[in-house]
């Protein structure tokens, strides 16, 4: 059997400070035409779509920051964007920051069907970085301070044909995310990012931000059966350099299709979802050959404990 689903990853070079939001959508319009030439259904964009990676910056009333936030999507400024999608029949995954009615801060993603209707809404799990101003960084990255950790955990949504899933940035690195949505039939991971070349805590993993990344989103993607959509915004914004090499990934683990440039750039590849069930039913045969009985420390114990 083949279950065809066409992705595009439509990667987005840098956003700096004084682009509008108007301008920006111009360029996911861009984007978004490119993917339907070359007949996708699905275009996927990066984390924090719309504006410059703010929590590079920090001020000392968040409120300040209130204008990098969506109070409402669609708005005003993204709905030509939702307008497009409908009239060239596309659907699409849109990263944002998101400041709700009652005051929460959420790093935000959503899925657009192709009639336009939001299907799903995912808030980011793991928020890495600094709670607090750190001045001897050359750059903060604060996101603990502008964004909650959202409780909801990762859903997977039937749609587009098949049951999808999503997750942001920094959620890529941790297997339990995965894992949550192998356990609910995951067949594509749609995951947007903003990755910062220079690693404060321990440049001596600077050089090998490309093979991390590779590495967590294949061993995701085949670990669990799934197609994974891992997709950046890359390129020198504000002076900080970000990890472009946006992909997709079969559940074999294999790279179907990567971005050669860390500009605007729409990759896509023909995904047959029935792909899935050559891992789920065989070597990642759940049901058959996991042992949840002995996993107990992975849901009672966050850190490490030394005996
Ligand atoms: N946006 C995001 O989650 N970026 C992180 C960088 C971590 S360094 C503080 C990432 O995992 O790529």
């Amino acid at each position: 059997m083949t279950r065809n689903l066409h992705v595009a990853a439509a990667q987005l070079g840098p956003i700096q400070k004084t682009d509008d939001r108007k301008a920006v959508v111009i360029r996911l319009i861009n984007l978004l035409r490119d993917a339907h030439s070359k007949k996708a259904e699905l275009v996927v964009f990066p984390e924090l779509a719309l504006t410059t990676f703010f929590p590079r910056w920090f001020v000392d009333d968040i409120s300040q920051a209130d204008h990098w936030y969506e109070t409402q999507m669609p708005s005003k400024v993204t709905q030509p964007l939702f307008d497009e999608a409908k009239k060239l029949n596309i659907g699409f995954c849109l990263g944002y920051a998101e400041l709700t009615k009652t005051g929460d801060r959420f790093n935000t993603q959503i899925l657009v069907e192709r009639n336009g209707t939001v299907v799903a809404k995912y808030r980011k799990v793991h928020i890495p970085g600094h709670e607090h101003h750190e001045p001897d960084r050359p750059f903060q990255h604060a996101e603990r301070y502008y964004f909650k950790p959202s409780d909801d955990g990762f859903g997977v949504w039937k749609a587009f044909g098949g049951r999808i899933g999503m997750m942001i940035c920094n959620d890529r690195r941790w297997p339990e995310a995965y894992r949550v949505m192998g356990l609910q039939g995951v067949e594509m991971i749609l995951c947007g990012y903003n990755t910062p070349l220079h690693y404060v805590p321990d440049p001596s993993q600077d050089a090998l931000q490309g093979f991390h990344n590779a590495l967590v989103m294949q061993s995701g993607a085949y670990q669990n059966g799934t197609f994974v959509v891992g997709v950046a915004k890359g390129g020198v914004e504000e002076g900080v350099d970000s990890l472009a090499d946006s992909c997709i990934i079969a559940p074999s683990g294999e790279i179907l299709a990567k971005t050669a440039g860390n500009g605007d750039e729409v990759v896509s590849a023909m995904c047959d979802l029935d792909w899935c069930n050559n891992y789920k039913n065989t070597l990642f045969d759940f049901n058959r050959y996991r042992r949840p009985e002995v996993y107990g420390r992975i849901t009672s114990q966050r850190g490490s404990i030394l005996e």
